[in-house]
């Protein structure tokens, strides 16, 4: 059956693969499932067939057959759940993976975009820089002990899962920031994510949307 994922016409981020399809085409690549994408304009996520698929008019949505899922995290899990390669097959580890799934989604992401956002909305704010100071303040909180629990591990919790696809996901949008580079063992875990060649096809095939736009 045929998958369908939706994904940005235009990405705000010109390819850099910050948008959150990444990390769909990432575990769909992991697991070696072809899949199509169907890009929307900003216009046409707020339209009733797109708001038929996502409740909140955005991407990513997952369709296969007569399943449609929202969530990229709901849409990994599921890849992950059908597929081999991202979950482990014992019961403990798997949980435990799932485990990390949830950390990176419901624990780490969360202040890494409230930061990203207060940059791109207050920054005009005569309080923004004391506000950037609080923000990149809770992000330290939690990625120094996901750093302490990572230690030289290559992977959070054994085999690569999809616990680390997501918080490699979820900790790409601090590459650059310097605060991702205070811990050099999660810039080391972010490369190793990078350089998986899953990522690498899923990276090239987002980005081959923005060029196709700059050169069309
Ligand atoms: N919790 C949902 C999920 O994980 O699927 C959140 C989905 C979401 O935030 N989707 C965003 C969207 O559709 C795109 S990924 N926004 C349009 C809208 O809400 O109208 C967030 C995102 C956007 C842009 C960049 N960027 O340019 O760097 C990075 C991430």
């Amino acid at each position: 059956m045929t998958i369908t994922i939706t994904a940005f016409e235009r990405s705000p981020d010109r390819g850099k693969g910050l948008a959150r399809d990444m990390r769909v085409r990432w575990a769909l690549e992991e697991v070696g499932q072809p899949y199509d994408v169907r890009l929307l304009s900003f216009k046409s996520l707020k339209e009733p067939a797109h708001l038929a698929l996502h409740p909140f008019g955005q991407i990513p949505t997952y369709e296969e057959g007569d399943l449609a899922l929202f969530e990229s995290g709901a849409i990994v899990f599921h890849i992950a759940e059908r597929h081999a390669g991202l979950l482990p097959d014992d019961a403990n580890a798997r949980a435990r993976a799932i485990a990390w799934m949830f950390a990176a989604l419901n624990t780490v992401e969360p202040p890494i975009f409230d930061r990203a956002l207060a940059r791109i909305l207050e920054h005009d704010e005569p309080w923004y820089e004391q506000r950037l100071r609080v923000l990149e303040e809770n992000i330290r909180m939690r990625v120094s002990g996901l750093s302490s629990r990572l230690g030289n591990a290559d992977w959070l919790d054994g085999a690569f899962s999809a616990g680390d696809l997501l918080m490699v996901s979820v900790l790409l949008r601090l590459k650059g920031s310097g605060l991702l580079e205070e811990y050099p063992n999660l810039s080391a875990y972010v490369a190793r994510g990078e350089a998986r060649p899953a990522y690498k096809r899923a990276f090239d095939a987002q980005l081959a949307v923005f060029t196709a736009l700059s050169t069309g």
